[in-house]
C-alpha cells in the first residue's frame, strides 16, 4: 500500500506542475483507496444535518445481545456501494442510547454502519463500557442482520462521558480499532500511552462534570506523541452538549472517522492545518499532518 500511495503522490505532484490537479486528484484517489465512500466532501457536506446516504435502522433487543444491553443499528440503505466501516457508541452514566441517538443517522448518512448501544446497567463504569463497546462491535460484524454490509477490519468507537472513557478503554484493549472519539469523556484513569488507535478527544469548555483540565486534556496529552491524535475543545459548551445535535462535534467526528476508518485522505483538509479558535472552537490541537 505504501508504494502505490507514494506513486500516486508523485503523479499528483507532476499533475500539479502541469496545472492538472483538480482532474488528477479525484481519479487517482478513487483508484488508490478502496475504502472511500461518497462524493468529494465540502465544508457544507460535513456540517449538514444529513449526508448523502439514505439511512435505515434495525433494533437489537437486550435479549438478543451478549455482553451489552442491545441498541439500534443505523446503516446506509443502499447495497450498491459495497461494504462500510462501522462505529459503536456508548452513552454516559445513567444514560441510555436515546442520549446519543442523534449521532446514529447523522454519521450513518455519511457512509458508516453505526450502533448506538444501551449498557447492561446505566450505572456501569468506563472499563465495563469499553468491554461492552467491543461486544457490540462483535455482535455487529458477526451476528447482526447487516454484518454483510460491514468491513470488519474497519471499526471505531465513540461514547459520551463514562462512555467516552469507555472508548479509550476499548481502544487500549483492541489496537486494531481504526478510530476512537471520546465525547466529554470521564475516567479515573488519566493516562493512555498504550493506545495505538487514532483518537480525537472532544471536550467542552464549560464542563463541570468532567472538567477538561482533569479529563480530556490529560487524556489527550498522555496519548503517544507519535499517534495521530487531536484535541477539540468546544466553545460555549457543557458536559451535555454531546447529547444534542452539534454541528462542530459532528463535522470533526465525521472527518476523523472518514480519515481513519476509511483511510480517506479527502478529509485531511478539515483536520490539518488544525482549525483556529472560533465562536464554536475554544481550542484545537493535533498531530499534523496525519498519516504517513
Ligand atoms: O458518564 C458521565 O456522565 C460521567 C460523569 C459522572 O456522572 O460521574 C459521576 C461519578
Ligand atoms: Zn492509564
Amino acid at each position: 500500500m505504501a508504494r502505490p500511495r507514494a506513486f500516486t503522490a508523485g503523479l499528483v505532484a507532476l499533475a500539479a506542475a502541469a496545472g492538472l490537479t483538480g482532474a488528477m486528484t479525484t481519479g487517482a484517489q478513487a483508484a488508490d483507496n478502496p475504502y472511500e465512500r461518497g462524493p468529494d466532501p465540502t465544508t457544507a457536506s460535513i456540517e449538514a444535518a444529513r449526508g448523502p446516504y439514505a439511512v435505515s435502522q434495525t433494533t437489537v433487543s437486550s435479549l438478543g445481545a451478549t455482553g451489552f444491553g442491545g441498541g439500534t443499528i443505523y446503516y446506509p440503505t443502499t447495497t450498491a456501494d459495497g461494504t462500510f466501516g462501522a462505529v459503536a457508541i456508548s452513552p454516559g452514566f445513567t444514560g441510555t442510547q436515546s442520549s446519543i441517538a442523534w449521532l446514529g443517522p447523522r454519521l450513518a448518512s455519511q457512509g458508516f454502519v453505526v450502533f448506538t448501544i444501551d449498557t447492561l446497567t446505566t450505572l456501569d463504569q468506563p472499563d465495563s463500557r469499553g468491554r461492552q463497546l467491543l461486544a457490540a462491535l462483535d455482535h455487529l460484524t458477526q451476528r447482526s442482520p447487516v454484518r454483510g454490509r460491514i468491513d470488519s477490519t474497519r471499526l471505531g468507537v465513540m461514547g459520551h462521558s463514562m462512555g467516552g472513557g469507555g472508548s479509550l478503554e476499548a481502544a487500549k484493549a483492541r489496537p486494531s480499532l481504526q478510530a476512537a472519539i471520546p465525547l466529554t469523556g470521564w475516567n479515573t484513569d488519566k493516562t493512555w500511552p498504550e493506545v495505538r488507535t487514532p483518537t480525537l478527544v472532544i471536550g467542552a469548555d464549560g464542563d463541570s462534570v468532567a472538567p477538561v483540565s482533569s479529563h480530556s486534556e490529560p487524556f489527550y496529552a498522555s496519548l503517544p506523541a507519535s499517534l495521530d491524535k487531536a484535541y477539540l475543545e468546544l466553545n460555549n459548551a457543557t458536559h451535555f452538549t454531546p447529547n444534542s445535535p452539534d454541528t462542530t462535534l459532528a463535522k470533526y467526528s465525521v472527518s476523523w472517522l472518514k480519515r481513519f476508518i476509511d483511510d480517506d485522505s479527502r478529509y485531511e483538509q478539515f483536520l490539518c492545518p488544525v482549525p483556529r479558535p472560533s465562536l464554536t472552537i475554544e481550542e484545537y490541537r493535533g498531530t499534523c499532518p496525519h498519516g504517513s
